[in-house]
């Protein structure tokens, strides 16, 4: 009797013991998420910045991963993404449908879920909603966008306080990263999630890479011409134009014609962010720009010359700051080489949105053409995705939820997303979904993108702008269709949804637009 009780116990240590060691062989997760990281400038995306400001350690993520050619947010914008990947739902569903207040803090996010089942988790960077991170063990964040030079920040420890630490922002992220990562326990399995603010506006480059890029002349985008002739007033009244909005001071670093072209109270804004650097970073900077800047005034260009020149600096700052990102995805995958970790975890690099890079004329995102509504997604995770592989099926940022959680081998609960997981043989399930739902809300927030909502499919995109003006300067009542199709017109020039060749498929994309509406449950 007592012989058989022990062997019970026994076996049923050995049962616990197989089960523990399973738990904790779950594969690691590391989130890597960049603020506005625009897919074309991502070289592995092969665009046509690809040779001149190559990204060799992202590339290296797709090299021996998946790339995702179809990879799309819900809703363009930073604060709706950041909700959306933690809980897996649409912006109307988690509350954060602007940069404002709205996030449903009582909804459970992944990140918790994984905790709860013996993850180590934790955030480094920039978090951006109103409300205390929760379901991490550790955490440093960014006040609201964060600053790239000398941030401050707010951790576990700091008492609610935001210190102000000496550094550039993107590397000083992954110096907490790895900290934490060579500290963690070695016995239990990690979700890091490791958000750079790089390279978000106003696009300040890292001291050592000011004067990259100096000699180059990167190309022009076949659009920056646009004049949105088949357009509704979206296109034409929204303020994301290099050549009318982007600024000299702020956004340029041309303080020489701030004075009469820029408002002061972003002049002075724009002083006070100068004003964080220490002597050093501040004399690199001033040697850096002086000359350019000079050129730039002698120059006293005008209309297309004017807008060449403008682009050619925006891209110049914006590609420095992505040099910087890819150098700390360098650091990140020599780290988990060295520690032997690069076989079972599974690394997800990723932007909040996509962004105009001069497409259209633009900066900045929010609407839903391609550029923004786009995102960048690799995913390199070796024991399952094959190398080198191509993905162009439909994905969505509501689809990271439910993938963390299959990967951890936990039960989701019901969410409107797929798991990616089923995509990683490179063969796409016969369910796999056919179209996307997307909505814009931040209507008259920053750059007057009027609200829309749209449906798309692999071939054709349908969006409904709507909603009030305000009168004068703040816009007219909007209500107006576009359609796209997307393989004869991939850049989104020619709205079909007056051609009558095109009637029966917008009439079946309205349909499908009213049942998505439905089956979401969209009041708006
Ligand atoms: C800031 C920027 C905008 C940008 C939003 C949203 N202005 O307001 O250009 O669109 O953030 O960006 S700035 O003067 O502060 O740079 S997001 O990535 O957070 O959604
Ligand atoms: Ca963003």
């Amino acid at each position: 009797m007592k012989y058989t009780s022990n062997i019970a116990l026994c076996s049923g240590l050995i049962l616990a013991f197989n089960l523990n060691a399973k738990i904790n062989q779950r594969p690691n997760i590391i989130h890597i998420m960049c603020d506005d990281h625009a897919f074309q400038a991502i070289s592995a995306y092969g665009g046509a910045l690809s040779k001149f400001a190559p990204t060799p350690n992202i590339d290296r993520l797709a090299n021996e991963g998946m790339i995702f050619q179809r990879a799309y947010v819900e809703n363009s914008l930073s604060a709706p993404s950041r909700a959306t990947l933690l809980t897996g739902l649409y912006s109307h569903q988690h509350g954060q449908k602007t940069l404002g207040k709205g996030f449903d803090e009582s909804l459970p996010v992944f990140p918790e879920l994984l905790q709860q089942s013996g993850y180590q988790t934790s955030i480094f960077g920039k978090w951006h909603l109103n409300c205390e991170p929760k379901g991490f063990d550790d955490y440093k964040i960014l006040l609201d966008q964060g600053d790239y030079y000398n941030p401050e920040f707010k951790s576990k420890g700091s008492n609610g306080k935001y210190i102000r630490e000496e550094g550039y922002a993107t590397t000083l992220i992954t110096d907490y990263a790895l900290n934490w990562l060579s500290n963690r326990n070695k016995k239990k399995p990690f979700c890091l999630m490791l958000h750079h603010k790089a390279p978000h506006r106003n696009w300040m480059p890292e001291e050592k890479y000011l004067n990259l890029y100096n000699d180059v002349e990167f190309p022009y985008p076949s659009t920056l011409n646009d004049d949105y002739a088949t357009r509704s007033d979206a296109a034409k009244s929204q303020e994301m134009s290099i050549l009318k909005d982007m600024t000299y001071s702020y956004d340029l670093k041309i303080d020489q014609l701030a004075e009469g072209n820029d408002s002061p109270a972003l002049v002075r804004y724009w002083e006070k962010i100068k004003k964080r650097m220490n002597p050093a970073q501040h004399n690199a900077w001033v040697e850096a720009y002086t000359k350019q800047n000079d050129d730039f005034v002698t120059a006293k260009l005008k209309g297309d010359d004017l807008l060449k020149l403008k682009y050619q600096r925006y891209m110049r700052d914006y590609l420095r700051c992505v040099k910087s990102v890819d150098d700390q995805v360098g650091r990140v995958l020599n780290y988990l080489e060295k520690e032997g970790l690069l076989n079972n975890t599974i690394i997800v690099y990723t932007s909040d949105q996509g962004f105009y890079l001069g497409e259209h004329s633009w900066f900045d995102k929010r609407f839903m053409y391609e550029e923004s509504y786009r995102t960048p997604l690799i995913i390199r995770y070796p024991k399952m995705i094959n190398k080198g592989l191509v993905n162009t099926d439909l994905v969505q940022n509501i689809d990271f939820a439910p993938t963390y959680l299959e990967l951890a081998g936990l039960k989701s609960p019901k969410l409107p997303g797929l798991s990616l997981m089923s995509l990683f043989k490179g063969k796409t399930p016969a369910n796999w979904r056919n179209e996307l739902y997307y909505h814009y809300y931040d209507y008259l927030g920053a750059h007057k993108v009027r609200k829309h909502e749209g449906i798309s499919t692999n071939r054709y995109k349908l969006i409904r702008f709507y909603g009030d003006g305000f009168g004068k300067d703040k816009g007219e009542n909007i209500d107006a269709w576009e359609m796209y199709d997307l393989v004869k017109d991939p850049n989104e020039l020619n709205n079909v949804a007056d051609n009558s060749t095109y009637q029966n498929e917008l009439s079946d994309l309205k349909i499908r637009l009213s049942k998505k509406r439905i089956e979401l449950n969209i009041k708006e």
